[in-house]
């Protein structure tokens, strides 16, 4: 990654401290030890590759290097924002649709941590906390999203089809500048964290709405509905074939297979 490149646009956030490393293996990794030890409010660490990057439930991360975004944000929550925790997830992926947005790109929200492009994931979110006794005294928004075409690892290793920035845009795509964009729409929506207007938002961006999906929850168990929308929380919103509405805190959606 071009440092000039990196400094000039990060120049105008208001970050904390920021660690950049060429390879490292990952980014939430260095952020949740960071942020153990002290790190400011809007620390950032960025990395060009990633050797161990990290997905929910020990899923693996591809960053292969020079291709890709791999940041982890460090937030230090003040007692009213500690309230919309669960609401975070959905800052980075609104963060990270609006930064398409900008580029003439209609992503949308894969609930509960991923972008989507062309229906193909661009980008996958994940947030972590650190603990002071029973209170959340940091959390960790982890990031990656995938810029040029050889950040997008090969079909066999994956769940579900992705894509880059690069089949969108060109290869002109500047890593430098779609990070600032994420990084400022994070810091310019988080005061409207508490609001309606953001979980209208938020549920606007979600893939699949009106459509019959399935969850898998974490014990692999499935279930299928219509995806209505978001509870306040950021839980998902369903009803089943009853139309008895069901709310689910933990999943992978899909889109359920005609049959
Ligand atoms: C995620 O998990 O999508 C969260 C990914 C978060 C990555 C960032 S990078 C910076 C920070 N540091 C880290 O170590 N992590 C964060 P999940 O929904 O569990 O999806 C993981 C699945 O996505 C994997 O099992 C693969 O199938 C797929 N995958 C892996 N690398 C990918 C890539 N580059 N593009 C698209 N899909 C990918």
């Amino acid at each position: 990654m071009n440092q000039h490149q990196l400094k000039k646009a990060l120049s105008p956030l208001p970050l904390g401290d920021v660690r950049y490393f060429d390879s490292i293996g990952s980014t939430n990794n260095e952020a949740l030890a960071w942020a153990t030890s002290g790190a400011k409010d809007l620390s950032l660490v960025i990395a060009d590759e990633q050797t161990a990057g990290r997905g929910r439930l020990d899923r693996k991360w591809f960053t292969p290097k020079g291709t890709a975004l791999a940041l982890s944000l460090i937030l230090r929550p003040t007692a009213a924002e500690k309230l919309y925790l669960t609401r975070i997830v959905g800052l980075a992926a609104l963060a990270a649709t609006d930064s398409l947005r900008t580029r003439g790109l209609v992503s949308q929200i894969k609930w509960p941590n991923d972008v989507l492009l062309n229906g193909r994931k661009v980008a996958g979110i994940l947030v972590e906390s650190v603990w002071s006794g029973e209170e959340v005294d940091g959390l960790v928004i982890g990031i990656g999203m995938n810029v040029l075409k050889g950040a997008v690892p090969s079909d066999g290793l994956l769940f579900f089809p992705a894509t880059s920035l690069e089949e969108s845009l060109g290869p002109l795509v500047e890593r430098e500048k779609v990070l600032h964009d994420i990084l400022a729409g994070m810091i310019a929506l988080r005061p409207h964290l508490s609001s309606d207007s953001f979980i209208a938002s938020w549920e606007k961006a979600l893939a699949f709405r009106g459509e019959q999906v399935q969850v898998e929850q974490g014990d692999g168990s499935l279930l299928t509905g219509k995806l209505l929308g978001l509870e306040s929380d950021g839980s998902l919103r369903l009803t089943d074939e009853q139309s008895k509405s069901i709310t689910v805190r933990f999943g992978d959606v899909r889109l359920r297979p005609r049959a």
